[in-house]
């Protein structure tokens, strides 16, 4: 099999590392055997990050290893110890890489060296319940999972960046004229196709230095796919000008200079036609080559005042020579001069790359009914479910909070759910389904013992109507009370307990929890 040594184009799967899992632990000491919540929250998933490297000028390390992945977070441990963030992976990528997702969308264009794409992020480590604690639950008997990382098949694409293009016919001496002006050493041969991939060499012209790209021959019908293709043809795409070279040599029948120029032109178009490329608009020069040989020379002086006419600057040239290369240089220098001062400097970027707002812009989620079920889509939500560990009650019961903090349940009756129907959260492979139960009051202080949710099980709990008139009774009682005790002048300290009354912060209707808002 033959072992390509350059790669263009790639398809690679890559995945930020899992955040790890925050951790339930109770701090314990001699004489205080129940210290208080200490689990520390899990680290963070590596993310896997692409960044444009000044020396890297292939993409064939993804060609054998396609499936990259950031380090996973550690999980928490008890006594407050937080898990260890994991590795990020940094990907070097050549200068020009263009990053498209698999519907073929442009998710970035790599240019600038040091310019850094977040292309897949680690997941966030889960809360530990030390975190968790809030003054409505002191010890949440239960801890956050961590979530899961990005996960995205890419393909990366190599558009050299080049400020010149050499284009032409097999043969014509592209490569010749690329190691005649710099210090590239391509392959030269009088056998067409000798050139398979790109290659890059760096001018300088007065005090302009720039560089030059030779890309494979084209032939007639290349973007039926004749000769090597024309998908090569996006080398040249980032160029500021395109070099005609032209073989004023050939012997070949049924060419000469103008019909060549001619059938690389509708070769140019195609591309554009096909690929959507503004190649077209490229300024062109012609570079007629090999005129170290005599009809050559001869040859180039009849075409010269034609090609003149449409408008194109024409360099008699050779290659073998170096006749006419100093000229050359610097017309391309000037082009190269003039577009730079009309361009913008490319800044060093790093850009993080984030899921769309699934909800859409401006909301947190969206529900919508699809064949009975209630499909609840957003960011959140999907988040949460993901870091809900279903096998402890406290969680489910801290997961339903959160839920209805946001709306979800008002949204649902609002669009006319029911109870007992189906309610799904989460990715279609990894979606939760939930009974829709709007009976269920929001409230950290009913939680039972660690690790349950009291209001999973019991549905005949007081409703807030009950408790609001046992407080009033509660209160009259009191009044009554401190009255005997004004009559009496004894004290009384015969206080009725109930654990369950409301607490000061507590409005009725206000039930449900308010802190620990935007825990992550
Ligand atoms: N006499 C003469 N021969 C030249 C000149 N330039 C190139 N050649 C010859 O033409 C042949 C092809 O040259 P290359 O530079 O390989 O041509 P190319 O355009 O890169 O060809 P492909 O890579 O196949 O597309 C070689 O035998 C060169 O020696 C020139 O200026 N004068
Ligand atoms: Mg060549």
């Amino acid at each position: 099999m033959a072992v390509p040594s350059f790669v263009d184009k790639v398809t690679l799967h890559v995945a930020g590392g899992s955040g790890g899992d925050g951790v339930a632990s109770v701090h314990r000491e001699k004489f205080k055997p129940l210290g208080g919540p200490d689990g520390g929250n899990g680290g963070n998933g590596g993310s896997v990050i692409l960044v444009v490297g000044a020396d890297v000028t292939t993409l064939i390390d993804f060609h054998h290893e396609p499936h990259r992945r950031g380090t996973n977070g550690a999980p928490g441990a008890g006594n407050n110890r937080s898990g260890s963030n994991g590795d990020d992976l940094v990907l070097r990528v050549p200068e020009g890489t263009v990053v498209k997702d698999q519907t073929g969308e442009v998710l970035a264009d790599m240019t600038g060296p040091g310019t850094e794409l977040v292309i897949a992020q680690g997941g966030r480590g889960g809360l530990g319940n030390s975190a968790l604690a809030s003054s409505k639950r002191k010890a949440p008997g239960f801890a956050l999972k961590g979530e899961p990382g990005d996960e995205l098949t890419i393909t990366l694409e190599l558009k050299v960046v080049a400020d010149i293009g050499l284009i032409g016919f097999p043969s014509a001496g592209k490569s010749s004229l690329i190691a005649a002006v710099s210090r590239a050493r391509p392959k030269i041969a009088d056998y067409p196709f000798t050139t398979l991939a790109p290659n890059l060499g760096v001018v300088t012209a007065g005090s302009t230095t720039f560089t030059v790209a030779d890309v494979p021959g084209l032939i007639e019908g290349a973007s039926e796919g004749r000769g090597l293709g024309h998908d090569f043809l996006r080398h040249v795409e980032r160029c500021a000008a395109l070099v005609h070279v032209i073989d004023c040599a050939t012997v070949d029948p049924g060419r000469d200079p103008l019909t060549d120029l001619d059938v690389i032109e509708a070769e140019l178009k195609a591309y554009s036609d096909a690929t959507g490329s503004d190649l077209l608009d490229r300024p062109r020069l012609v570079a007629l080559n090999k005129t170290d040989v005599p009809d050559a020379k001869e040859i180039a002086g009849f075409v010269r005042d034609e090609l003149e006419a449409r408008g194109l600057d024409v360099f008699d040239v050779s290659a073998a020579s170096h006749a006419g290369l100093r000229e050359l240089s610097f017309a391309m220098a000037e082009i190269v001069a003039s577009r730079r001062a009309a361009a913008p400097v490319v800044e060093v970027t790093r850009i993080v790359l984030r899921p769309k707002a699934e909800a859409g812009v401006g909301r947190e989620f969206t529900i919508t009914q699809i064949n009975d079920q209630w499909v609840v889509r957003g960011e959140k939500p999907k988040r949460w479910v993901r870091q809900t560990d279903f096998a402890n009650d406290e969680a489910v019961g801290f997961l339903a909070d959160r839920l209805n903090r946001l709306g979800v349940e008002d949204e649902l009756l609002k669009l006319g759910a029911s109870p007992g129907d189906d309610v799904v959260i989460g990715d279609e492979d990894n979606a939760v389904v939930f009974d829709f139960d709007p009976q269920i009051p929001a409230g950290a202080e009913v939680l039972g013992r660690r690790g349950e949710d009291l209001r999973i099980d019991q549905s005949d709990r007081r409703t807030n109507v009950q408790r609001r008139e046992e407080l009033a009774a509660r209160r009259a009682w009191e009044a009554e009370k401190r009255e005997a005790r004004t009559d009496s002048r004894e004290p009384d300290w015969s206080f009725p307990e109930d654990e369950d009354d409301l607490e000061s912060g507590d409005v009725p209707g206000m039930l449900d929890g308010g802190e620990g808002e935007d825990v992550r």
